[in-house]
């Protein structure tokens, strides 16, 4: 057993582990009558694997797959990765009245604009809440059906935000966690959801709540104070509500980045020359964009700053590809739909007006690319770009600097999470199209010595705050909070 997963079992004494979160790391489909599997995108559902796949365990999801129900035993459970199998997820299947008010509605539309600070209205509907609350029970209902003597319970995301205190109704002695692993918004934003009141006595159901950063986990506490009736002791970050004490705490989530750089390192010079290759950048800089396509991930502003970097440095054109990697997510909602004909059309006017010979400045790639596919680019690229409008934490900036050769660069949004932690990354204002481009002459310019000089103190920070130590710290506070 290696060191990280003792330190688990440590912390867990004993305790078997339940996770809960509504995507699945796996989803499983028909294509051309034949069933498939894919990985999920996103960030819960990676970063989850590489702890879960270590671990083992449990991981309760939705199962929305449409081939899911056919692969499950009577339990409705399946062994994942389904390629190496190492945990057990068990699917909770629902209506698809129930799917697209849970989902597409009360969680897409509603309460992800209402946490990212990017001006997407939310849009509420009753009848959507009624699916969220059904949704939320039966995830509790099948996760109490799981508990054992000793179990620990660790749910996640905004779109579970009912569910420990469903659980606890149905298992009060389950020691009870929950990640929000979005940004939490001022008060006033949060308000504006009418059952603001409602989702925030939900998860004080849970014994610990975490966040990624402690400028949420005040807003958190804000919220809470300016809400309900209990007792805030800001010294301390805990709640007091009646004889109960839960605790809340910033818990930066970190990357597989012992893993990444394992698997990075083993790329051979021949593998990056195909990267170079395949991209047409053999003799240029290789930028490089991955993103879910997401209205908070400021795709649009990011492909327009490349027209400012060529109108102010002219000579700059044809020495740089940005090749983004847009993996499409939640397509059939409008703002979605919008926002990727935003960036495509940003992308066409980009290339229309610099493109010459068989260079063109921008590679769209409207795809999703799996983790492995993507080491040999977060290798080669000499520049990643993260333009986040607004991000909780932002995985991929880490990755890349976990994967990353040792020269790049990378330009952060302030916006995103991990601006707080990698402070040796050029930061950026994304809402000011001209400070991306300022920060990519920026980066380019940088001489090598101080490139490698900031990326090993980024490789640092990286490496010392993993997902491992993450989830560790989660459950030794979480295990401690019923002690
Ligand atoms: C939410 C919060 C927070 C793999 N292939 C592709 C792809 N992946 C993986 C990446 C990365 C993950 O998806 C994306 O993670 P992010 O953190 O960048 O973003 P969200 O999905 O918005 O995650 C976020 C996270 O939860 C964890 O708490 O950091 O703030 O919003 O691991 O390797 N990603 C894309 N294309 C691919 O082809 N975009």
């Amino acid at each position: 057993m290696n060191s990280k997963i003792k330190k688990i079992n440590q912390v867990l004494q004993g305790h078997k582990l339940l996770l809960a979160s509504s995507s699945e790391p796996y989803v499983h489909f028909y294509h051309g009558g034949e069933i498939n599997w894919r990985t999920a995108v996103g960030g819960v559902a990676t970063a989850f694997d590489a702890f879960m796949s270590a671990y083992g365990g449990t991981w309760v999801a939705l199962g929305l797959g449409t081939a899911d129900a056919n692969v499950i035993d009577n339990q409705n459970n399946i062994s994942v990765p389904p390629n190496a199998p190492a945990y057990t997820l068990k699917r909770v299947m629902v209506t698809s009245k129930e799917e697209e008010g849970f989902l597409a509605l009360s969680s897409n539309t509603a309460l992800w604009p209402l946490s990212h600070v990017v001006y997407v209205r939310p849009q509420f509907s009753e009848d959507a809440w009624l699916q969220y609350r059904k949704v939320n029970q039966k995830l509790a209902e099948a996760l109490s059906a799981e508990c054992t003597q000793n179990t620990a319970v660790w749910l996640n995301d905004y779109h579970l935000s009912l569910c420990a205190q469903y659980f606890k109704k149905l298992q009060p002695n389950v020691p009870t966690g929950f990640f929000w692993h979005i940004p939490w918004p001022s008060y006033e934003i949060f308000k504006i959801c009418p059952w603001h009141k409602e989702i925030l006595e939900g998860l004080l159901g849970a014994d610990l709540i975490g966040f990624h950063t402690q400028g949420y986990v005040k807003n958190f506490l804000y919220t809470v104070e300016k809400t309900l009736s209990c007792k805030v002791d800001w010294q301390n970050f805990n709640i007091q509500q009646g004889n109960r004490i839960i605790k809340v705490r910033a818990l930066p989530i970190g990357t597989d980045s012992q893993g990444l750089s394992e698997l990075s390192t083993a790329k051979s010079l021949d593998e990056i020359n195909t990267v170079r290759k395949q991209f047409n950048v053999l003799n240029r800089k290789l930028l490089l964009g991955v993103d879910r396509m997401d209205y908070t991930k400021g795709l649009p502003e990011k492909m327009k700053s490349l027209d400012i970097l060529f109108t102010r440095y002219p000579e700059l054109v044809g020495k740089l590809t940005l090749v983004q990697i847009a993996a499409p997510t939640r397509t059939k909602l409008p703002e979605y739909v919008q926002v990727l004909e935003n960036t495509l059309s940003a992308v066409d006017a980009v290339n229309w007006k610099y493109a010459q010979g068989d260079w063109k400045p921008i590679v769209f790639l409207n795809k999703f690319m799996s983790l492995k596919e993507l080491i040999p680019v977060y290798k080669t690229a000499d520049v990643c770009l993260v333009t986040s409008l607004h991000d909780g934490m932002n995985l991929v900036s880490k990755e890349y600097i976990a994967a990353n050769s040792g020269e790049g660069a990378l330009i952060l949004s302030k916006f995103a999470g991990s601006a707080e932690q990698l402070t040796q990354a050029i930061q950026v204002n994304p809402f000011l199209v001209e400070d991306i481009a300022i920060g990519i002459k920026q980066a380019l310019d940088m001489p090598v010595l101080e490139r490698q000089k900031r990326m090993t103190k980024l490789k640092k920070t990286v490496m010392q705050n993993t997902v491992f130590g993450w989830a560790t710290d989660f459950l030794q506070e979480l295990i401690a909070s019923k002690l």
